[in-house]
């Protein structure tokens, strides 16, 4: 349960990431004279006679094209899962980073990910080429969603997305927005719609990418002509390069580094609150203030302060780097584990 609530505190931050970013236009529509058959057999809910559910599938046929039928049969058989909902209102455990860095920094973590580093070699030294996003970042990424993909999820993915949709009405919005995204990505591939595994809340894959992140950075970096990040660890790869990438990612540049801080009140007003933004602070400043570190560069930082324990703190500064991290899940612990995995990972590789 421990490991459940801690991913719904990161999780809800990947929502509002999903949510902001700029997905590409649905792709093109595929020869639907199949798609009928491709249901699973699976019983009928009759969740489409619903209301709010018929609404949906008028929305989501106008919006996209997609075959009326197809919807009214997927939406038919999709299922309501309370135990999703459950999950969903239980309040996420408060963790500090003494807590938080134990579960990712495992011995089993770094292992994995130096085999997957040696095991995709190929594929992660041309992602660093094509899209200068650091090898070990990618890896220590997929590692900390999935364990190199051994933890993609069991749910059936529009059985997770149609039950926040329509039984999850703080987030309703967002989900049957990702709901639609979902569909279209299922129709297009002219695949079984419940044949996609997830999370319980429709994240997917290697990667762990929502179905807005997937329509807007997913890449078929294996050239087979499918962007598969269910079950093919090379398409995962490229798209988490390319999630990077345009979010910003740059090439060679600094992620972090801990300092000391001989002046607490000090360089207090410098520590990052609130929502987390672009690097701001030029080191200089922070070293007047007493932040010690044998860094010099120019290029601005954030500043922040991690607890150990209470009374017990750590110091870093984030650079450019660290913050698009953080665009893949808007948490600074999250930012720190994948940038401590990754060191880990480059250091025994
Ligand atoms: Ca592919």
């Amino acid at each position: 349960m421990k490991r459940l609530n801690l991913w719904l505190a990161s999780s809800t931050i990947l929502f509002i990431s999903a949510c902001t970013s700029n997905p590409t236009a649905p792709q093109q529509k595929a020869n639907n004279n199949n798609n009928q058959a491709t249901h699973s057999v699976r019983a009928e809910t009759n969740l489409a006679q619903r209301s709010d559910v018929a609404n949906f599938i008028e929305k989501t046929h106008n919006a996209t094209g997609i075959n009326k039928q197809w919807l009214t049969d997927t939406m038919n058989k999709s299922s309501i899962k309370p135990s999703i909902v459950d999950a969903m209102n239980r309040p996420a455990e408060k963790m500090n980073w003494g807590r938080y860095r134990p579960i990712f920094m495992t011995e089993n973590r770094i292992k994995g990910g130096v085999d997957f580093y040696h095991q995709h070699k190929a594929a992660l030294q041309r992602a660093e080429a094509e899209y200068g996003v650091s090898a070990a970042v990618i890896t220590a990424i997929i590692g900390v969603e999935t364990s190199y993909g051994a933890n993609r999820g069991n749910w059936a993915v529009v059985d997770a997305l149609s039950t926040l949709s329509f039984e999850y009405p703080r987030r309703a919005d967002f989900f049957s927005n990702e709901l639609q995204k979902f569909l279209v990505i299922a129709y297009n591939m002219n695949r079984d719609p419940f044949s996609f595994r997830g999370s319980y809340a429709g994240a997917m894959g290697y990667p762990q990418f929502m179905p807005s992140s997937y329509t807007a950075y997913a890449v078929d970096f294996d050239g087979d002509g499918i962007k598969d990040l269910w079950n093919n660890p090379v398409d995962a790869i490229g798209s988490v390069a390319n999630y990077l990438a345009k979010h910003g990612w740059k090439r060679n540049g600094e992620l972090i580094a801990q300092v000391n801080v001989t002046n607490v009140s000090a360089a207090s007003p410098y520590f990052q609150r609130g929502p987390v933004r672009p690097p701001k602070t030029n080191l200089a400043t922070l070293k007047q203030l007493g932040v010690q570190t044998s860094i010099n560069t120019t290029n601005p930082v954030t500043l922040m302060q991690f607890e150990v324990s209470p009374g017990n703190n750590e110091y870093w500064i984030g650079f450019y780097n660290f913050y698009v991290i953080t665009r893949y899940n808007h948490s600074n612990m999250y930012a720190l584990a994948v940038s401590q995995l990754a060191n880990a990972i480059n250091e025994r590789k």
